[in-house]
């Protein structure tokens, strides 16, 4: 699809108890500060910014199970899912700013409540399946993709505020971009469910190109339904996007970020973006967080169908002399 026949709708979610490291919580105004907004526009998008959630403190948040904070990652996800399903009853492709990865949970609970049955792309260099009793950090944004999968209903422990929530995504319909740092009941739970996985040596092997026609492939084998791309802006190599709370050497290009984007984006169904893990405080200069945003800022407009090759609006036409 051209830009102009798209539309954003923008949700800042600063959010960081999913993990314990300060400053992701900034992700969503930086990238704001980086000019998203007007550059959507410049290419053509309708954007509405739907502002910043805010999020419940619990006084009293004891670990569960070793799991860390889980009763405010319960709340602000029920508010996040909130938020989605509105963004897309109101017709936009849904933007998530993140934030910590646990907010997956919400964003991906809200868009199937909205828009029925999802295909699932997850970018990241990790696999964030954990359950609650694998993780080795306790750390939540290592977990959301167990409590959103049918197969691993059983595996979840029963987490206090997360009543709201059931699970949603088949393991059929998912697919990873990008692994290259997988705990062993990570890996276990893979090669159990069979979940169709591009880890670095795919990418490696195959080049990108193939590995985004294998996806779509993959993902329509059964039915076109509409993506949710979770982007963890950890999938992109450290010497590109060093400002993140867990960076793994060996990562996706610059240029392959944006392959990924481009290709998604003209399937015509990408229906959900998360862009999370932006860390300003961990970059240790100010170009480093620079490069940081920008990365994610181009990468979220390549999800609105920004080209390499250029773009011109529909009704452009050439100055008469
Ligand atoms: N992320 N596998 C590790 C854990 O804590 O479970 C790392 C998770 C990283 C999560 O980057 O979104
Ligand atoms: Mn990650
Ligand atoms: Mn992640």
């Amino acid at each position: 699809p051209h830009p102009q026949q798209l539309s954003a709708g923008i949700i800042g979610a600063p959010f960081s108890k999913g993990q314990s490291r300060d400053g992701v919580e900034s992700g969503p105004d930086r990238i704001r500060a980086a000019g998203l907004l007007d550059r959507l526009q410049l290419q053509g998008c309708a954007v509405k910014d739907y502002g910043n959630l805010t999020f419940e403190d619990f006084v009293l948040d004891e670990p569960v199970r070793g799991s860390k904070r889980v009763r405010a990652v319960g709340s602000a996800n029920q508010r996040l899912s909130e938020a989605v399903q509105t963004v897309k009853r109101d017709g936009h492709t849904a933007v998530v700013l993140g934030g910590d990865h646990s907010l997956a949970i919400g964003s991906i609970h809200g868009h199937a409540a909205a828009a029925g049955p999802l295909s699932v792309v997850w970018v990241d260099a990790h696999a964030d399946v954990n359950t609650p009793l694998t993780s080795y950090t306790g750390n939540l944004h290592g977990q959301p993709m167990s409590y959103l999968l049918y197969e691993l209903r059983s595996k979840v422990p029963e987490l206090p505020n997360f009543s709201w929530m059931k699970p949603c995504v088949s393991s059929r319909d998912l697919v990873y971009v990008g692994l290259r740092d997988v705990d062993p009941a990570e890996h276990y739970i893979l090669k159990l469910l069979g979940v169709k996985v591009f880890s670095m040596s795919q990418v490696d092997q195959l080049g990108v190109a193939r590995v985004m026609e294998e996806t779509c492939d993959y993902l329509w084998e059964r039915a076109k339904k509409p993506i949710h791309l979770s982007f963890d802006i950890d999938a992109i190599d450290p010497s590109v996007a060093p400002a993140t709370g867990t960076p793994v050497v060996g990562g996706l290009s610059y240029r392959e970020g944006l392959f990924i984007t481009e290709q998604l984006c003209q399937t015509g169904l990408l229906s959900a973006v998360d862009l999370v893990e932006v860390n300003p405080l961990r970059g240790q200069t100010e170009g480093q967080v620079h490069s940081t945003v920008s990365t994610a800022v181009d990468i979220l407009l390549g999800c609105f169908g920004r080209l390499r090759e250029g773009n011109h609006l529909l009704d452009y036409s050439l100055p008469e002399p």
